[in-house]
């Protein structure tokens, strides 16, 4: 039985806590969220908030390979052709000023093999590491993931990157109601807005754990020796 004291229970639920039913899931740690000239920065937000995930994640991805757990990366973007891009997505960010699709320091924004929409060298995936192509805020909408996590046997997800209450907390939702059990640690995260991301965090620990549980990189570390 392995478990750590997460808020507000200790997780996992069941205490089966192994590399072989347990994968780290790191949402979108890409230039345009977390780099300057992206879409974060040119949308005008404060870049220390999403980049302070940056050290802990190294943490816990060096630890979690090393123990060979799963490990899976995830990239917002869109088709060069924007095919896959809602109108209304568009729309909202050119009004902004930070249209997706539209030429930026980093080349098009949002746009799938432009250097702004690629992951960050700190945390960058390894050959083998599975990852994920998505259109929208969640992991599991429109792409292969859940398919991946049932061929790995995998029930166990900790949820880390950005932002804590757009694409982390909408991937968590999506997990939780498809069964997995979630961990988000929230050191690992970040949003654009540091109250949103207190309040991204409250939201999971409502109802006894609506969405899982809560913790931080060191509990999770200590936990898996
Ligand atoms: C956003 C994300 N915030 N990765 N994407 O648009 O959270």
């Amino acid at each position: 039985m392995t478990t750590l004291p997460a808020d507000p229970y200790a997780w996992p639920f069941d205490g089966d806590l192994r590399p072989e039913n347990t994968a780290l899931i790191i949402i979108d740690m890409q230039t345009d969220f977390c780099g300057p000239g992206g879409y974060v920065d040119t949308m005008g937000y404060d870049l220390s908030l999403t980049r302070a995930p940056i050290e802990p994640i190294k943490s816990v991805l060096a630890a979690f390979r090393a123990k060979e757990f799963t490990v899976i990366h995830t990239r917002e973007g869109h088709r060069p052709d924007l095919a896959d891009l809602p109108a209304n997505k568009r729309w909202r960010s050119q009004r902004i000023g930070a249209g997706i699709g539209d030429a930026g320091p980093c080349g098009r924004i949002l746009v799938r093999g432009e250097p702004g929409w690629d992951i960050i060298e700190d945390v960058y995936p390894l050959p083998g590491e599975p990852i994920i192509d998505k259109p929208g805020k969640g992991s599991f909408c429109a792409t292969d993931l859940e398919l991946i996590l049932n061929l790995k046997g995998i029930r166990n997800i900790v949820l880390t990157g950005i932002t804590t209450d757009v694409c982390v907390h909408t991937t968590m939702r999506e997990a939780n109601d498809r069964g997995f059990e979630c961990l988000l640690l929230e050191d690992c995260c970040g949003a654009t807005k540091y109250e949103n991301h207190l309040a991204a965090i409250d939201m999971i620990k409502m109802q006894g754990g609506v969405f899982g549980a809560v913790a931080t990189s060191t509990m999770l570390l200590e936990a898996i020796g």
